[in-house]
């Protein structure tokens, strides 16, 4: 991580622990919002106006929370708006590194290599560490966000009048539920994988294990609908969508979250299908990145092995993409 701007130790993937052993997040420190007419949003500072081209978000395929930004990018039609820079899915000693990966690129903007010199660049004193999802401002050379929860809610109205969209990600006859169940599937599932995979006590993981497990019932029982909240798709649906597809691939196995897998879930299946159908969503999904990403955690997986499956989600994936090229 950085420490006073400077990188100072060796990337390790366990941010913090309680005393309990459990998993503690690092909580984002660039809070601006991009608004309509860059009037201040909820938290940080104003300036940051909507404009077609200004920004930049770097993102990580592996990443869940990245993929809730490039998939909120996509439904709202931002793509041409908003270029992406995606990076290597590996984590090297010094965090994220730009290009040598295939569908992955050289830092456009500065030509470094490190994600840590993004950050270092936005703030010369910065201490933590370097995630993504980044939302750069090219105009005013500025770090404008880095927590993907405001960013995913930024790209659902900033860009109104410039890319006028059919999807209402936060509708605000919804806004209540919504909050109380992202709250809650953030705790149990988004966040409650990680707890269970770099948990340090068996206590710690078993409580992260039931809660995960816990949700994801709670999920097959409530989806009566097409989506979460019935034939609206809002942002829950993106925030559940990036861990449903990670979970077979990714959190069953090197994550220990294994009582059960989403294949063996009837309604939770068809509803990632639903959401992975969905125009747009099918290409911020790279299996590759994903399985390559989490099993190079060497913590967790020491001699780097290569996992040989699951094939039902590279089928999954395989027929999506049939389906949405025909
Ligand atoms: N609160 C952040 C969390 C982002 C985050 O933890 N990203 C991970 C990748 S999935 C990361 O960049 N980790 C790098 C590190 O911890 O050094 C958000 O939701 O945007």
């Amino acid at each position: 991580m950085l420490i006073d701007g400077k990188w100072t130790e060796d990337w390790k993937p366990v941010q913090k622990a309680d005393e309990n052993g459990r998993f503690v997040r690092q909580v984002s420190s660039f809070r601006n919002w991009i608004t309509p007419d860059g009037r201040p949003g909820p938290t940080g500072e104003g300036g940051f106006a909507a404009e077609a081209g200004r920004y930049h978000l770097y993102v990580a395929l592996i990443c869940p929370w990245a993929s809730r930004t490039l998939m909120a990018r996509k439904l709202k039609g931002l793509d041409r708006i908003i270029p992406v820079t995606v990076v290597n899915p590996v984590l090297t000693r010094q965090g994220w590194r730009f290009g040598g990966y295939p569908g992955t690129g050289a830092d456009p903007l500065f030509g470094v290599d490190y994600m840590h010199e993004i950050y270092t660049r936005a703030d010369t004193h910065f201490t933590g560490r370097a995630t993504v999802p980044v939302l750069w401002d090219t105009k005013r050379d500025r770090m404008v966000n880095n927590e993907s929860a405001d960013i995913l809610r930024m790209l659902d109205t900033a860009f109104e009048e410039i890319a006028p969209s059919d999807y209402r990600l936060y509708p605000q006859d919804l806004a209540g539920e919504i909050e109380s169940l992202n709250t809650r599937l953030y705790e149990m599932l988004n966040n409650g994988v990680y707890k269970a995979g770099f948990a340090s006590t068996q206590g710690a993981y078993d409580e992260a294990v039931s809660g995960v497990f816990a949700m994801l019932d709670e999920l097959e029982t409530r989806l009566g609908g097409a989506y979460l909240f019935g034939d609206r798709l809002t942002e829950t649906d993106i925030r559940a969508f990036v861990t449903l597809i990670r979970f077979d691939a990714a959190y069953h196995g090197i994550f220990k979250t294994n009582r059960r897998q989403i294949a063996d879930y009837p309604r939770l299946s068809a509803y990632l299908e639903r959401v992975l159908a969905v125009p747009g969503v099918r290409e911020t999904v790279d299996l590759d990145h994903i399985v390559d990403g989490y099993y190079s955690i060497k913590a967790l997986n020491p001699a780097g092995l290569r996992p040989a499956g699951p094939d039902h989600v590279r089928a999954l994936l395989g027929r999506v993409t049939d389906r949405v090229a025909a």
